[in-house]
């Protein structure tokens, strides 16, 4: 293998993946999503160590410091909950005025977008893909394939994660696998 560029993290193009010592690695499993999906039930009747998704960041700044960028690959397994899909927490930044970019990588996906007022709306993933996250608006991913989702993002190291709103109030609408289509379908 060639030298590594400075930061010593080389990202793998066909998945994403980052490699290098200075990346830290989270792991999301069943047990981690509580109150996420819409069947709280059959969340629990799963593996609590089934795997759902993995984040690998680099994060050269205390998270809130101004003025640096983060980096980092989520990958997404395939699968669902009930007729839910996979995905991430999602949250708002912190900081609403705070935007980002992800680039998919690999598999099959929906960025799902919510805005102050409530609306929400996904735009499809794919590899090659790329997405804006505008301010004020909560973003979470589902992977609606069959295989490993993969994608990049890059968002300001003072954007912070406000989990605690979509916790309290959720997304207004579900992406859900009716008749094996992923359909936003609106929360009662
Ligand atoms: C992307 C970025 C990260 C985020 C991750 C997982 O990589 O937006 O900031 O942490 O996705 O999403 P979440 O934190 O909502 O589970
Ligand atoms: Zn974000």
């Amino acid at each position: 293998m060639g030298s590594l560029p400075k930061i010593g993290i080389t990202v793998n193009l066909n998945t994403g993946e980052l490699l290098g010592g200075r990346v830290q690695h989270t792991v999301r499993t069943a047990k981690d999503l509580q109150g996420i999906f819409r069947d709280e039930a059959v969340r629990l009747a799963m593996d609590p160590a089934q795997l759902i998704y993995r984040v690998q960041s680099f994060l050269p700044a205390p998270e809130g410091q101004p003025g640096e960028l983060f980096w980092g690959t989520t990958l997404i397994e395939p699968g669902v909950v009930g007729d839910e899909y996979f995905m991430t927490k999602g949250h708002f930044h912190a900081d609403r005025s705070r935007t980002e970019y992800y680039l998919t990588f690999a598999g099959k996906g929906a960025l799902i977008l919510m805005d102050e007022d409530r609306k929400t709306r996904f735009e499809p993933m794919k590899p090659g893909s790329l997405h804006y996250i505008p301010p004020n608006t909560a973003h979470r991913v589902a992977n609606v394939g069959e295989s490993l989702l993969s994608f990049l993002a890059c968002w300001p190291s003072d954007a912070g994660h406000d989990y605690a709103t979509i916790a309290a109030e959720g997304f207004s609408a579900r992406l859900r696998s009716i008749h094996g289509i992923p359909t936003l379908v609106e929360e009662p």
